[in-house]
């Protein structure tokens, strides 16, 4: 497989102005007719050949240029290509007829079908699946796409922008046309043909004009829909007020899929959207999915400015449009939602998926170098790691410099592809600020480690921090330049309180309380005059930058301080997260040295167990009322496996899980009359309605996290309660949590919860993916029988991608069993990637990627020796996709 870089950007030779599609949609095949006005785009007098993009599976069946049919030596045909050569000077028009057959596309991209309905998928290259084109995004032209289809099956005909016409045809048929007013790259194209439920509603803009908002879903979901619509609602609103942006249609259209490759696409003015983004009710869905779709539904309908008006002038600078659009998005969920408990959220993830792909075998920037397929690089990396860069823009401009950046990158470039370079220069210019040094961080992968350390001069009455920062090196890039990393800073006083902030150098008479220190170069001073008393430095607050920090100096007592006092409620989740990160290390060595004993339990119990001092902090956290219970929930986790296993060379990962689920137990016995207190104080009123709402959804979280301390004691009045508790639950946050809190606990409440679950649910596809997911997903030893036997079963299906990310994304997680000593869940794993990689090779490969096949080197020998196998005969297999490739071949280096 031919790998493309980015140093080898060349504009196209021509461009499109206009296109017109006719879609003849049949059983058997679908007839696409293609009429491109080009116009040059190359320097010099005679005309280059027009390389066109397409795939195997596409027919060719005629091919005009001005008129007339080519002769058989003016075009070349190969199976990615259509090339035609002596075109005329100056503007034509190409006339293209193919034929494909979207019935047998079972990989999701170009056009397909979902329970009977037509859909597209485009980006990033599936265009080029339905007719030969220039697909790439700095190509964009408007669209008039005409659809014809059998009326009975088909009845709602969509596709971009405004309907034109439409109307009945011979033999039962129809057809409707719809013209799009705005440029746009063929990726943003959208065809939907089908039977389908709508639900519909109005927004009105700032400027007055009402816009029609469509969500369209089968007919057993649309009566579930309404938050969906109510998020977009919320969401158009917000862009207005924060950034000054209006919708720029009439018309707004949400269709929502069971079958789809991703979360959701933004597609203009036609969003698709994968079914578990779109459908959301109390009794099916959990606190987590309702945010996940008023989350998702404003990050695609904020792409209408950041990546469809403004979009990206090549696949490699994917972050200027899904890292913005991410950073907006967020904000939005802040503004929503609890700021605080979003941000722990957002951090969470980054530091346990984004840092472990940074510091993998698929390692890459933000601004990938190179990719072999583009889909390789929907990354957390382009996507998490990119909002971080953007954050990063707004903390040092501020919200008001921001929104100035803002303003002059869509005064610069609306209708334009762009660069990431561009966006920066925006922000930068807004200000009159320099940005450049930020240049590393788009071409530069991996973590930064910043240390910091504190003196105080209690004679100067000054506190100097020195900063330092190194980037490990990662696959291919062994020498790492230092990269600006805002510090945001605070410095506590003996009684906890906040002390006036005066930073040598950045006198103005103001006296925050927080300041924000820029760490430019690999070493730096930052002073502090005026310091009333030796502080104790709240440091990266609101975790400013994606580093990993180290604090020399810093103690148990300082953090333990911290965890009571910081003012940043992200410094004060970080307080409690270091405590139990440094524990779990400790006990981790001990477990991992076989002479300290027998068994884990007694070599970790050999090192002291859990502090008692650790538990009266997370104690006085766990009974503080005027805390937010999500706040206290996600303060009184653990942290991951996977944020640990970089700072332990070899890890023996069944090991790790033990000693995590040592402590979890511990936690759980030493404070089980505050968690029980916990869940009393949280629970629901019998027959309260459900209410998705910040507080609600805080108050379970709080209660079903104490649930599943609890449901680790193993013990039999805890099971019969949960089980009950699965029986009296009136939302689904509750019911998942308590099957949640008993699943790794074998017995017969496990059984008949499972069970009745299923009984219940049996006709909802969208929960039993949490059934599947929860099973999978269990770290009972020995599961991977019961993992097979899912595959099985009448529920689960290989085509559709999110049983699979249910059942084997969930089955990674399952330490015991994925990594069970004797290869068998690596050897599972494989197995599942052959075959799915015959169906759908974007899921396959998402498979791949996720596992920690990515990061062979960092578990001990055995296993690496396990996994390279596995990776080997992946790799061995004919026909094997190039997205799979890509990933394993990269993994095994
Ligand atoms: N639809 C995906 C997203 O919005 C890719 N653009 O992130
Ligand atoms: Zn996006």
């Amino acid at each position: 497989p031919q790998a493309v870089y980015r140093k080898d950007y060349k504009p196209p030779p021509y461009l499109i102005e206009r296109v017109h599609l006719t879609f003849v949609l049949n059983e058997d095949s679908t007839r696409v007719l293609s009429r491109l006005s080009f116009k040059p785009n190359y320097d010099g007098e005679a005309p280059p050949p027009l390389p066109l993009d397409g795939r195997k599976d596409v027919k060719l069946v005629a091919v005009k240029v001005a008129g007339e049919a080519l002769a058989a030596d003016s075009y070349e045909l190969t199976d990615k290509k259509l090339t035609l050569s002596g075109l005329p000077k100056g503007a034509f028009e190409v006339e293209i007829e193919t034929e494909i057959k979207p019935q047998e596309n079972t990989s999701l991209e170009g056009l397909y079908k979902s329970s009977g309905n037509f859909v597209t998928q485009c980006e990033a290259e599936g265009f080029r699946g339905i007719t030969f084109f220039l697909d790439r995004p700095d190509v964009m032209a408007k669209y008039t796409t005409r659809v014809e289809a059998a009326k009975e099956p088909y009845p709602v005909l969509l596709s971009n922008g405004n309907l034109l016409d439409s109307g009945d045809l011979p033999d039962g048929r129809h057809f409707a046309v719809w013209e799009d007013p705005f440029p746009k790259p063929c990726y943003l194209f959208a065809l939907v043909a089908g039977s389908l439920s709508l639900k519909e509603d109005t927004f009105t803009t700032r400027s007055g004009r009402s816009i029609t908002l469509r969500i369209y879903a089968e007919a057993k979901d649309i009566d579930k829909v309404g938050h969906a619509m109510r998020s977009l609602q919320k969401a158009m609103k917000w862009d207005e007020d924060v950034f000054g942006l209006e919708y720029d249609l009439d018309l707004f259209n949400i269709v929502a899929v069971s079958d789809f490759n991703m979360g959701a696409m933004e597609n203009k003015s036609l969003n698709i959207f994968n079914s578990r983004l779109v459908i959301a009710s109390p009794a099916t869905s959990s606190d987590l999915d309702f945010a996940r779709v008023e989350g998702v539904v404003a990050h695609e309908y904020f792409h209408n400015w950041t990546g469809n008006r403004v979009t990206c002038r090549d696949w490699f600078q994917l972050t200027l449009k899904e890292g913005l659009t991410v950073f907006r998005d967020q904000e939005f969920s802040a503004d929503m939602n609890s700021r605080a408990v979003k941000r722990i959220d957002d951090v969470t993830r980054l530091r346990t998926a984004q840092f472990a792909e940074d510091s993998g075998a698929m390692s890459h920037p933000i601004r990938p170098d190179k990719y072999i397929k583009m889909d390789n690089f929907y990354t957390l990396t382009v996507y998490e790691k990119g909002a971080e860069i953007v954050r990063m823009y707004n903390t040092l401009l501020g919200k008001e410099g921001f929104r100035k950046g803002m303003d002059l990158y869509f005064q610069r470039h609306d209708g334009q592809a762009v660069t990431c370079d561009d966006f920066r220069a925006a922000m930068a210019d807004a200000k009159g600020r320099d940005l450049s040094a930020f240049a590393a961080w788009y071409g530069q992968a991996g973590t930064p480690q910043v240390t910091v350390a504190g003196e105080y001069d209690a004679a100067a009455r000054t506190f100097t921090l020195s900063a330092s920062q190194r980037t490990p090196p990662t696959p291919g890039q062994s020498d790492k330049a230092p990269v600006p990393i805002p510090i945001a800073v605070g410095l506590l006083g003996a009684d906890g309180q906040e002390l006036p902030l005066h930073l040598k150098g950045h006198e103005n008479g103001a006296a925050p309380t927080t300041e924000v220190l820029l760490l430019e170069g690999a070493q730096q001073e930052f002073v502090f005059t005026e310091v009333s008393e030796r502080p104790v430095p709240s440091l990266l607050r609101g975790f400013s930058a994606p580093v990993k920090l180290e604090v020399e100096g810093q103690d148990e007592e300082q953090l333990r301080f911290l965890l009571a006092h910081d003012s940043d409620p992200f410094c004060r989740w970080e307080a409690g997260q270091r405590l139990l990160r440094s524990l779990l290390m400790a006990l981790y060595a001990a477990a991992a040295d076989t002479a300290k004993g027998e068994s884990v339990e007694e070599r970790v119990a050999g090192a002291g167990g859990v502090p008692e001092a650790l538990v009266g902090a997370l104690r006085a956290v766990l009974d503080d009322p005027s805390l937010d219970g999500a706040f206290v929930a996600a303060a009184i986790s653990l942290p991951s496996a996977s944020e640990l296993i970089d700072d332990i060379p070899g890890v023996d990962p069944v090991v790790l899980h033990d000693v995590r689920q040592y402590v979890a137990r511990q936690l759980a016995e030493q404070l089980r009359p505050e968690l029980e207190a916990a869940v009393k104080r949280t629970d629901s009123a019998p027959g309260e309605a459900y209410s998705p709402d910040a507080a609600s959804a805080a108050r379970r979280a709080l209660k079903n996290r104490a649930l599943y301390y609890l449901g680790e004691l193993g013990d039999a009045e805890v099971g019969a309660d949960l089980l009950r508790r699965t029986r009296e639950a009136t939302n689904m946050t509750d019911h998942i949590a308590a099957l949640a809190a008993l699943i790794d606990h074998p017995g017969a409440e496990r059984d008949t919860a499972l069970q009745e679950f299923y009984e219940a649910w049996k006709g909802e596809p969208l929960v039993l993916l949490k059934w599947i997911g929860i099973q999978a997903g269990a770290h009972v030893p020995g599961n991977l029988g019961a993992v097979k036997g899912l595959l099985g079963h009448p529920a689960f299906a290989l085509s559709n991608p999110n049983m699979c990310y249910a059942l084997f994304l969930s089955f990674l997680r399952s330490t015991p069993n994925f990594h069970a000593a004797d290869g068998s869940g690596y050897a599972f794993l494989a197995d599942s990637i052959l075959q799915v990689d015959k169906v759908n090779r974007q899921v396959a490969a998402r498979m791949t990627g996720s596992s920690a096949f990515t990061s062979v080197r960092k578990f001990d020998a055995r296993r690496q020796g396990l996994m390279r196998a596995q990776l080997q005969r992946i790799l061995a297999q004919d026909g094997l996709s190039e997205n799979v490739y890509e990933i394993a071949s990269s993994s095994l280096q």
